[in-house]
């Protein structure tokens, strides 16, 4: 059975791409999410995300009549979920995620659901979540079969499939990438082959669902584990008096060796997150993906210190100056380079961090961002120039192209991307 009509579930920075992707290959799509303004905006042909490309798409389907949105599931032949796993809300040492969103629309499409379905877990989540999610299914639809009983004979098939695109390229890598399938049974991962295949020009690749949600927290961890060497690497060489940028490009001329970039903290909503899963599942065997995150989580206030000892040693050289007459200069608030996003970012916790802390200005150049309201009302927002010409210390946070393309020499200078 073909998939005429298929549904998305959670229309954010994943789900909105996928299914404009469905809709863009001619398939009627209807897109499900629980915030009526994504809804209302989405069915006036517009975007409330930043994605790069992504308008286009979005306007032509919804203009087309292939996508619309609604915040009530409708029946369809495939249901995609893809909503948040975040953290719970508790002081756990080691952060546990919350399934909440999975379970609310695991029974929200439940009462939708007929014979022949195929249910798709997109979000990242801990090992167990699909089978869970079927769990969910089975217990609002008594009168259908899922696979945890009645395997390949199911009446509903259910698998994991993890997203993997890149945030700024999305498009482009919903196509392109291979895409790992993790069926309950043989038969559910023949049938989510056969959905994917309707754009993903990648290679599906097909394993179990455990380890389809393995295989995505695994992704994340490595970059993790590897950014953390790199972040602990800077600590080092700059206790030893060593450019640790140059190091690593030395060491990186070596063949099989390729260490990552330092940088002010590991941000965004992935690989700060994902390896946690692993961790609050195996918190005995998982000790060198939980020493990372302590690693990489413990980036920023080591970056403070540093804007700290140069603002006493800008004072040791300006005995006239009080603390009060310093500026220091932030460059960049995002996550990382050339993007808008200021969501989970180092870089904004390390400037606010530093305004809370400092009582002279703080001033904040972000070329992504046009305002600071909503983000902080301490913080000033300035130009390159402005910033470069007037502040006393420079703390680099993230390596935009703007400040890469600007030679720049200062003497109370932070870098901790290593560009100027
Ligand atoms: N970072 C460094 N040094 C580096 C590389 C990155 O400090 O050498 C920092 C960045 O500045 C940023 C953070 O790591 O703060 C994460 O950035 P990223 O570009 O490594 O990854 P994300 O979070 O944008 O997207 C990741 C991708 N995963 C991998 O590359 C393994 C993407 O493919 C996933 O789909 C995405 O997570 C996700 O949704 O899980």
């Amino acid at each position: 059975m073909s998939f005429e009509t298929i549904s998305v579930i959670g229309l954010g920075y994943i789900g909105l791409p996928t299914a404009a992707m469905f809709a863009s290959r001619k398939k009627k799509v209807i897109g499900i999410d629980v915030n009526q303004h994504a809804v209302d905006t989405i069915n006036r042909g517009e975007i409330h995300i930043v994605e790069p490309e992504l308008d286009m798409i979005v306007h032509a389907a919804v203009t087309e009549g292939y996508l619309k949105a609604t915040t009530i599931p409708e029946p369809a032949d495939a249901f995609l979920i893809a909503v948040p796993t975040p953290f719970k809300n508790n002081d756990s040492e080691i952060p546990e995620p919350d399934l909440s969103y999975i379970e609310a629309a695991s029974k929200a499409i439940a009462p939708v659901l007929k014979k022949g379905d195929l249910v798709i877990l997109e979000s990242t989540s801990p090992v167990g979540a699909t089978e869970q999610m079927a769990e969910w299914l089975a217990a609002v639809r008594p009168d259908l079969t899922f696979p945890q009983i009645a395997g390949d004979n199911a009446d509903v098939n259910v698998a994991h499939c993890p997203e993997r695109v890149l945030p700024g390229h999305v498009v482009r890598e919903l196509v392109e990438n291979d895409r790992v399938i993790g069926g309950m049974t043989a038969k559910c991962s023949a049938r989510a082959v056969e959905l994917y295949k309707t754009f993903v020009q990648g290679e599906c690749v097909i394993t179990n669902a455990r380890t389809a949600e393995m295989a995505k927290l695994t992704e994340n961890s490595c970059r993790d584990v590897q950014i953390a060497f790199a972040n602990e690497l800077s600590i080092i060489c700059d206790k030893l008096d060593i450019d640790v940028w140059e190091l690593i490009s030395l060491a990186n001329r070596h063949p099989r060796i390729n260490i990552l970039q330092p940088g002010p903290g590991v941000g965004g909503h992935c690989i700060a997150v994902d390896p946690w899963f692993i961790v609050s599942k195996t918190p005995t065997q998982a000790k060198i993906i939980h020493t990372a995150r302590q690693v990489n989580d413990g980036k920023p206030s080591w970056v403070v210190d540093k804007v700290k000892l140069e603002i006493a040693n800008f004072l040791q050289d300006n005995p006239t100056k009080t603390v009060q007459d310093i500026v220091v200069a932030c460059y960049g608030l995002a996550f990382k380079p050339d993007i808008d996003d200021l969501r989970e970012s180092p870089a904004l916790n390390i400037t606010k961090a530093l305004s809370d802390m400092h009582a002279g200005s703080v001033w904040a150049v972000e070329p992504n961002i046009s305002s600071l309201e909503n983000i902080s009302s301490t913080v000033e927002l300035t130009s390159l120039e402005n910033a470069q010409e007037n502040a006393d210390i420079h703390v680099v946070l993230v390596d935009h192209s703007q400040f890469k393309a600007s030679k720049f020499k200062a003497k109370y200078l932070v870098d901790t991307k290593g560009i100027w």
